[in-house]
């Protein structure tokens, strides 16, 4: 096995330098934890991003990708296949939708719901063609596609790669009020949104923010979207972010604090980690704008995909980790807090269930949220910040109590020994 010495100057000498990882280099992971080639091992508080949802490794999965791997991987989808079917009936019951089309990478899903609302827009709705607007959050991450980064205000994520998309108009996230006044402009179809903006820094709305604003698309005619590829699966304490504070049962009948949107956008944790699957759920009289020959992918809706994504839910469910992910994210916001009130760096703790993160005392363009992450790194914990003074913290949500306890243990370590 190459030392992480040799694997980060190979990255460096052969990869484009499209990141800036921190300095730790992964060589297996199992549940929680994670260990460089050199043995070391660490908590990790990324979970890739949230794919990770069920832990690294995960045996039921894993199980689950060796025997179809072994059997069928990839038909295409010019001829039928004996899993898709199963997999399409399994997840539109477990969100409560009519239909599903399966594609790969989060940015994907993102990109084939913009297709989708237009075409409603203007077969069903009557926007004359071309005409098409569709609202998005301001700071909102959707992916990195041309058209997705079109409507981005980050600059680095947007700058140089014109010319843009047209046809998405901003409003102020978690104003009401400026999406009201949007949804009052012609030709407006859909509004795209996160349920808590991710890599805005954890960004959650009040609490009626998303309830309302599907109750004020809904009057204007406008399609719903959520954006759950980061805040679904269990990631916020119940099975999606848009399910509210509902406890969760999963396969509920949807209680009453659940806001039905008009198209789901799944990814990530949708697979564990194992494998890119992502997904679009709508209900027939949005997902039947859609006729053969006009819209695919080679592999969306491949057996493997497949077979790993049921998996992957079925761990969800079994192992109750929505309802893991809220005890023990109010557990970590609780002791965060104590941080916050007893520490000048750590100036505010935010998020809903284990999606959360820590403002640190200083500019968005200082490296001290960077610098901290490097030494709890050197602790044993691996965190990323998102802007410059914001670090995200989310395990996977199969973390016990105990290994959390033992993770806040290494944060207020840190934060002692941390000199700015
Ligand atoms: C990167 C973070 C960023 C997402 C939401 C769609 C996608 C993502 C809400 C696209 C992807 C990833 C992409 C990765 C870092 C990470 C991320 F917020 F999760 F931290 F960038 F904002 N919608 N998020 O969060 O899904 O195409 O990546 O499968 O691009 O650096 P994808």
């Amino acid at each position: 096995m190459i030392s992480s010495d040799e694997a980060i100057r190979l990255e460096d000498q052969y990869g484009a330098h499209n990141y800036h990882p921190l300095p730790v280099v992964l060589a297996k992971g199992k549940g929680v934890h994670v260990w460089d080639p050199e043995g070391n091992q660490y908590y990790d508080f990324l979970s890739a991003y949230s794919a990770v949802n069920q832990g690294h490794a995960h045996p039921a999965i894993n199980k689950a990708l060796i025997e179809q791997a072994e059997t069928l991987s990839l038909t295409s989808r010019a001829f039928y296949n004996n899993v898709l079917g199963d997999y399409e009936k399994y997840i539109t019951e477990y969100f409560g939708f009519d239909k599903v089309l399966p594609m790969n990478t989060g940015a994907e899903g993102v990109e084939t719901a913009i297709k989708i609302c237009r075409k409603w827009a203007y077969e069903k709705k009557g926007i004359p063609e071309e005409k098409a607007v569709i609202l998005v959050a301001e700071n909102n991450f959707h992916g990195r596609t041309t058209t997705i980064i079109s409507f981005s205000n980050d600059p680095d994520a947007k700058k140089n790669f014109g010319p843009y998309t047209p046809g998405f108009r901003k409003v102020r996230y978690n104003d009401l009020n400026d999406l009201q006044k949007a949804l009052q402009e012609e030709n407006v179809a859909g509004f795209l949104v996160e349920p808590i903006q991710g890599e805005a820094g954890v960004v959650v709305p009040d609490n009626n923010y998303i309830s309302k604003a599907a109750e004020l698309c809904r009057e204007a005619g406008v399609l719903f979207i959520a954006d759950e590829i980061q805040t679904g699966i269990g990631r916020t304490g119940s099975i999606l972010a848009v399910c509210g504070n509902c406890t969760c049962e999963i396969k509920c009948e949807r209680q009453n604090t659940y806001t039905k949107p008009d198209m789901l956008i799944l990814g990530k944790a949708l697979s564990g980690g194992v494998y890119p699957v992502s997904a679009v759920l709508a209900d027939k009289e949005v997902m039947d704008v859609i006729k053969p020959g006009q819209h695919g992918s080679t592999y969306g809706g491949n057996p493997l995909a497949c077979k790993v994504a049921m998996a992957a839910l079925n761990v969800i469910y079994d192992e109750n980790l929505p309802q893991n992910a809220r005890k023990l994210g109010m557990l970590f916001r609780e002791e965060m807090q104590q941080l916050v009130d007893s520490h000048e760096l750590f100036v505010k703790v935010r998020g809903k269930g284990l999606l959360n993160a820590v403002i640190i005392n200083d500019t968005e363009d200082s490296d001290t949220a960077w610098r901290f992450c490097v030494a709890l790194k050197d602790n044993g914990l691996l965190a990323k910040p998102t802007h410059g003074n914001i670090i995200r913290f989310a395990p996977p949500l199969v973390i016990s109590e105990e290994q959390l306890l033992d993770c806040i243990s290494i944060i207020r370590k840190t934060l002692e020994e941390f000199r700015k």
